[in-house]
């Protein structure tokens, strides 16, 4: 398998609609895109942090693929019929429709957006002391486990956190780590497993069906729940179907059901899978876990039938349910993401392999070897793109992964990277090949780039917000 991926033919799968609508950049971001000087001047006010770049700063931006999808003429016309009563809307009712349909459970609390989900999930299910493996972590889910007093650990596999190694299953739990921790801890300490599809910080990885019944089993001889992150779950579903042995003829929508049959809940952020803009959930099957979520959610969000969503955004969420599930939606997101790794991976740049199923991650430490971790070079690779191209990507790497809450050191983590995250059904195939031409240029003067010293530090979340400085004169010399 690892061998057939590396090998395989790259084939281009077209986009199944046409474009009908489109966003015009304004003068100010094609002047960007034509004036270095502006660019360098624009990274150095925002702080050399591609989070405080102004849109109208931005040529392409693959910052993120959050809340940025292009939805589609079926949706716009949902968001026409936007019933925005109080209480009982009825695109509430449609989308716990759509969501049982397709994810498959029983309960659905709607929120604006996915950390409120995981806010509510955290302050419900763990006790101050608790300790909740993960399949590496993500930002947002981690510093909230956190806040409600449980120690992260990670029981990702090893390749994981190896850039380099062709694993068709980054994804996947280590179930003997998984062991050893229930045997360390106890299963009364563990009050969940907290399981992410197509896992982010390791470069937009998928689990596997194999290892998810492995988890199952070992989970339910503890009776310790699986708590899915389903954020981009039919990325994942999509990648089981195109390389696990027996999974050629299902749907996606088939394999994403089955993915959620082996959990008992689910916190999404619908800004990615699900083609919206903003908005998110909670679903469960257990009785009281809902009850209790639906009784916080009215403390935080808004009431239980619109959780912080208009009833618009619950219509437009409802329909891309039904949407992001359609076979041939997912391969050619899927494929397009690939189209540009692979010409990167042609021309010789280091990245993150498998590409992932959102994002292309470069991978900074290969890129830039002479910039030690401490210098933050993922921080400045995404800045110096920006210099050389007006794209802006992301840093994940030390910046993201911040500091540990008890010892107050940086987490330093494996992998250090940069995530070009493309937007669903937003850019085209000619934009992928303007993005893969300005990286390899700024390959080809890596040299030139210098590492980054932190000014301002924020507490939590730090790569939102943070300041840095070149450590040199310049951070392009
Ligand atoms: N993800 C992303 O760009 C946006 C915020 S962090 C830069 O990847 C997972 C796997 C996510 C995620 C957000 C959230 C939180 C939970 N799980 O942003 O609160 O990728 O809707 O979702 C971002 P919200």
């Amino acid at each position: 398998m690892n061998e057939n991926m590396k090998e395989r033919e790259f084939q281009i799968i077209p986009p199944p609609y046409r474009i009908k609508v489109v966003e015009l950049l304004s003068s100010e971001q094609i002047d960007i895109a034509d004036n270095r000087e502006r660019r360098e001047k624009a990274i150095k006010q925002a702080g050399y942090n591609t989070f405080l770049l102004k849109e109208n700063q931005v040529y392409i931006d693959f910052l993120t693929d959050s809340g940025t999808n292009a939805m589609s003429d079926n949706q716009w016309a949902g968001m026409m019929l936007g019933d925005e009563a109080y209480a009982g809307s009825k695109n509430f009712y449609h989308l716990e429709k759509a969501m049982r349909d397709v994810y498959g459970y029983r309960y659905l609390v709607p929120t604006h957006q996915g950390r409120a989900a995981e806010h509510m999930m955290s302050e419900l299910l763990i006790q101050p002391g608790d300790f909740v493996p993960n399949n590496m972590y993500f930002t947002t889910r981690r510093v909230h486990q956190e806040l409600a007093g449980a120690t992260w650990v990670d029981v990702s596999i090893d390749e994981a956190h190896e850039p380099e190694t062709w694993h068709p299953f980054k994804g996947n739990v280590d179930i003997t780590k998984l062991d050893a921790l229930i045997r360390e801890v106890g299963a009364g300490k563990i009050p969940y497993m907290s399981l992410e599809a197509n896992v982010n910080m390791a470069g937009g990885q998928p689990f596997s069906m194999e290892n998810l019944r492995a988890l199952k089993a070992l989970c339910d001889r503890h009776r310790i729940p699986i708590m899915l992150d389903g954020t981009r779950l039919v990325e994942n579903a999509y990648c089981i179907q195109q390389r696990e042995d027996g999974y050629q003829n299902r749907s996606v929508r088939q394999i994403a059901r089955e993915i959620c049959s082996c959990t008992g809940g689910v916190t999404v952020s619908g800004k990615k899978d699900t083609l919206v803009n903003i908005g998110g959930f909670l679903a469960c099957n257990d009785k009281k876990l809902f009850l209790e979520a639906r009784a916080m959610v009215v403390v935080y969000e808004g009431l239980h039938t619109y959780g912080g969503m208009s009833g618009r955004d619950m219509e437009a969420m409802a329909r891309g349910i039904y949407e992001m599930v359609q076979d041939r939606h997912v391969a050619a997101r899927v494929n397009q993401v690939e189209y540009l790794g692979h010409q990167l991976i042609q021309a010789g740049v280091p990245v993150v392999v498998p590409i992932g199923g959102h994002a292309v991650f470069l991978d900074a430490s290969r890129f830039l070897p002479h910039i030690p971790q401490e210098q933050y070079p993922a921080q400045a690779l995404s800045a110096a793109l920006y210099v050389e191209s007006g794209i802006r990507g992301m840093e994940r790497g030390l910046v993201s992964s911040g500091r540990d809450p008890i010892t107050g050191q940086e987490r330093k983590p494996k992998l250090e990277l940069v995530r070009l995250a493309i937007p669903r059904r937003g850019y085209t195939h000619t934009d992928m090949d303007f993005v893969a031409q300005a990286i390899v240029r700024l390959y080809r003067a890596r040299d030139k780039i210098s590492g980054l010293q932190m000014g301002y530090e924020p507490k939590r979340l730090r790569f939102f917000q943070a300041r840095f400085k070149p450590v040199g004169a310049k951070l392009m010399g």
